[in-house]
């Protein structure tokens, strides 16, 4: 894209500089869910946060994830918050309820907090779903994986954060 070059342009950085992050996940589907947080805390320490400067967070169900993500923002001891979690249907339309609850109560934290929520929930229809989504590899190449991907825009979403706060 040609812009004028008088235009400012703008665009997170995945340079984290002493910041740390929380790492809240469902442990409903555990067996995905993991596999979310390998995703998410290896983007972390892909771009340099260091691993003592990320807290890994359990919770019962992807429903608790918006209250629990409401507490570590007003904790004031993070930069940024990756919210997993993993919802496949089952026999009626629970799944689908629980799902928009949570990423509807995850946007209220982030915009009531100023915080970047990570949003790495996968709502699916079934397990083939999430595994094309939640595929996870040692040696570093993440992209697809809803963890991976959703640590990255937290990490650029608070490079953007710091920009616009310090022009
Ligand atoms: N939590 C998930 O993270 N993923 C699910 O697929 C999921 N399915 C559920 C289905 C039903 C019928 C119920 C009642 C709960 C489900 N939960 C699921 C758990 C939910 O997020 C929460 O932990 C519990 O409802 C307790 O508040």
């Amino acid at each position: 894209m040609q812009v004028n070059e008088n235009i400012q342009v703008r665009r997170g950085e995945r340079k984290p500089l002493g910041q740390r992050f929380a790492v809240i996940s469902a442990e409903f589907n555990k067996i995905y869910c993991e596999r979310l947080v390998l995703g998410a805390t290896a983007a972390f320490q892909a771009h340099g946060v260091d691993p003592s400067d990320i807290e890994i967070i359990w919770v019962p169900g992807s429903y608790e994830l918006p209250l629990i993500a409401k507490v570590v923002a007003e904790s004031g001891n993070f930069s940024g918050i990756v919210a997993l979690g993993v919802l496949i249907k089952g026999d009626t339309d629970h799944y689908h309820h629980v799902a928009t609850e949570a990423c509807s109560g995850l946007t209220r934290v982030m915009l009531d907090s100023g915080l970047p929520v990570g949003l790495g929930i996968i709502p699916a229809l079934n397990t083939a779903q999430v595994e094309e989504r939640s595929q996870y590899s040692e040696d570093g190449f993440n992209e697809g994986n809803k963890g991976w991907e959703s640590a990255c825009a937290v990490l650029e979403a608070s490079s953007l954060i710091k920009q616009l706060k310090e022009q």
